[in-house]
């Protein structure tokens, strides 16, 4: 049958697994799977319980074999927002949830839960693949301009009428798709925190006019539980410095702003051998560090992050649970031999509820 129809198998493993850590008498048990077994007979589907919802998605994270972040999957804060219907109130929708996790800057792991797909296939999409990124044009020099990242996506926003002020950090608008098709909706200044960077010791760091938005909000991949597809579903904790200050803004598509910073610093540029671009991406690395404690936002670094997984780690053993990691994804970018986990070998189960990303290739 189609994904979209759960089946009962999938359904029932699910439900034998969130009673297992969420017990219950045995005939509410039983009832409960009953019920969904005849409302999935009737329907094609069924809807979660509240406290089903919001377990299946902590563990959909706790399951993440990609994310050093997990110790907190208990504490995600669960929107339920399955009864909302058009994009406008579906981007709405979005913007509250920006607003609601950043907390003054204490930054709350918040996922927000939207309509899931139906039997008939139809879906909400939300194309972005986080809710805060920003542009990225070819000028005419054939110079990039802001996030190389995003040169596609930012045509795309184009064509459906967007009009960026033309920087290097447009925030872009949310592209929506529903049932009534795909529409534009730009994100409200008041949604969107960023950090401007300075460096603890280089004066003429701000000079650079970089900086980067506080919220990490993946929006792209589907909320997998018991076989229930919630294909919106952005999420968001907070960032690890590495995220910004050794992809984001130094991967040669996207910022590329070592060769400046170099620069700048009158390092030695003339061979590799120098370790010009190590030097000045530590710098970087301290740079955003500094630059999100000066300004109270949640930040987390790569020392402190790995300390925190490997707690994580044991902490699931003791109760009884092997923890999945990708070791290629949990190993940071920079300094990766100098962090614990580095040094050991992981479980790669690929468990469920999960996040899935699903094919990119729209348009
Ligand atoms: C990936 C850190 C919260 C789910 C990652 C990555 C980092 C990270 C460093 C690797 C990203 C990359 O290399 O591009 C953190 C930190 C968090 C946090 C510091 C702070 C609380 C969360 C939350 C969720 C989540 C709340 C979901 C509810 C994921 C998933 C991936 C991931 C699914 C893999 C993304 C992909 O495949 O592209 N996380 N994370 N994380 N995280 Fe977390
Ligand atoms: N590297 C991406 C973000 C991926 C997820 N990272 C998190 N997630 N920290 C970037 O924008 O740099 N989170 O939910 O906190």
């Amino acid at each position: 049958g189609s994904a979209a129809v759960a089946d009962h198998r999938q359904a029932l493993d699910f439900l034998r697994q969130y009673f297992r850590e969420n017990p219950v008498t045995r005939a509410g048990e039983l009832r409960r799977m009953r019920d969904v077994s005849c409302e999935i007979e009737h329907t094609g589907t069924y809807r979660h319980t509240g406290a089903e919802l919001a377990w299946g998605a902590r563990v959909a994270w706790r399951n993440s074999a990609r994310c050093i972040g997990r110790l907190y999957w208990n504490n995600l804060n669960v929107r339920d927002l399955r009864d909302v219907k058009t994009a406008e109130d579906i981007a709405e929708g979005c913007f509250e949830h920006l607003r609601s996790s950043w907390r003054g800057g204490r930054i709350r792991p918040t996922i927000t839960v939207f309509p899931a797909e139906q039997p008939d296939g139809s879906a909400v999409r939300i194309w972005n693949d986080q809710l805060i990124r920003y542009a990225g044009r070819q000028a005419d020099t054939g110079a990039t301009v802001g996030d190389g990242q995003y040169l596609r996506f930012t045509r795309l926003a184009e064509r459906l009428g967007w009009r960026g002020a033309g920087g290097r950090f447009d925030v872009l608008p949310l592209l929506i798709e529903t049932a009534a098709g795909l529409s534009v909706h730009p994100v409200p200044d008041d949604a969107v925190r960023e950090v401007p960077l300075e460096h603890p010791e280089f004066g003429w760091f701000g000079e650079l006019g970089l900086r980067w938005h506080a919220i990490p909000a993946i929006s792209n991949m589907r909320l997998e539980i018991g076989g229930v597809h919630y294909t919106a579903a952005p999420f968001n904790g907070w960032y690890m410095q590495t995220e910004i200050a050794a992809r984001n803004l130094v991967d040669a598509h996207r910022y590329d702003t070592l060769p400046r910073i170099g620069e700048r610093m009158g390092l030695d540029m003339s061979s590799e051998r120098t370790l010009w671009r190590d030097r000045a991406m530590l710098e970087l690395n301290r740079a955003v560090l500094h630059s999100f404690d000066a300004a109270g936002v949640s930040l987390s670094d790569h020392h402190t992050e790995s300390r925190r997984f490997l707690d994580h780690l044991a902490r699931e053993e003791r109760a009884g649970r092997s923890c999945p990691a990708d070791w290629s994804w949990i190993v940071p970018p920079v300094s990766g031999g100098l962090t614990p986990v580095y040094h050991r070998y992981y479980d790669e189960a690929d468990l469920r509820p999960a996040f899935v990303l699903d094919d990119p290739a729209r348009e």
